[in-house]
């Protein structure tokens, strides 16, 4: 079978590309070592307010500069309202919605979660500017959306 040059040089290049990204991928995930943010394990949502952690949303810290927040999402808030840690500090979110579909974006991260009733859903963002970060809900989720945010405090 004849293939023209343009054409094996078409096909030399699509597979030296999916060789470049596959290799890319493969460093991402062997030696940088990131993780797709997404669900961690599965809680009732009917009963997730009475359950640890969710029974008593807030940060805790877990290392020199790492901490743990815990977050309930729920229509139309965040709890907690606003969370403080230092400048530099790695943080693992750990978030659940209590009733409907809602979202979780940190402005100027690339934190960006859906909070599914029933499903824990976890990232990590390491803050080294300080300021307030806007922590919204970017899925439509009723009559008080609009209003669904939080702040994120980095001293
Ligand atoms: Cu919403």
């Amino acid at each position: 079978m004849h293939v023209h040059r343009y054409e094996r040089a078409i096909l030399g290049l699509t597979a030296l590309f999916l060789a470049i990204a596959g290799a890319a991928l493969a460093y991402s995930v062997l030696v940088e070592h990131h993780r797709l943010p997404g669900p961690v394990e599965r809680v009732d949502p009917t009963t997730v307010r009475q359950v640890a952690p969710f029974n008593n949303p807030g940060v805790t810290q877990t290392g020199p500069t790492t901490y743990q927040v815990t977050m309930l999402a729920q229509t139309w808030s965040f709890i907690p309202q606003q969370i403080e840690v230092p400048r530099d500090s790695t943080v693992n979110f750990l978030v659940t919605s209590a009733d409907v579909i809602h979202g979780f974006i940190i402005q100027d991260t690339d934190a960006n979660l859906m909070l599914i009733p029933g499903q824990v859903s976890s990232t990590t963002v390491t803050f080294h500017t300080p300021g307030t970060y806007l922590l919204m809900c970017h899925e439509y989720c009723g009559a008080g959306h609009q209003g669904m945010f939080a702040r994120i405090v980095i001293q």
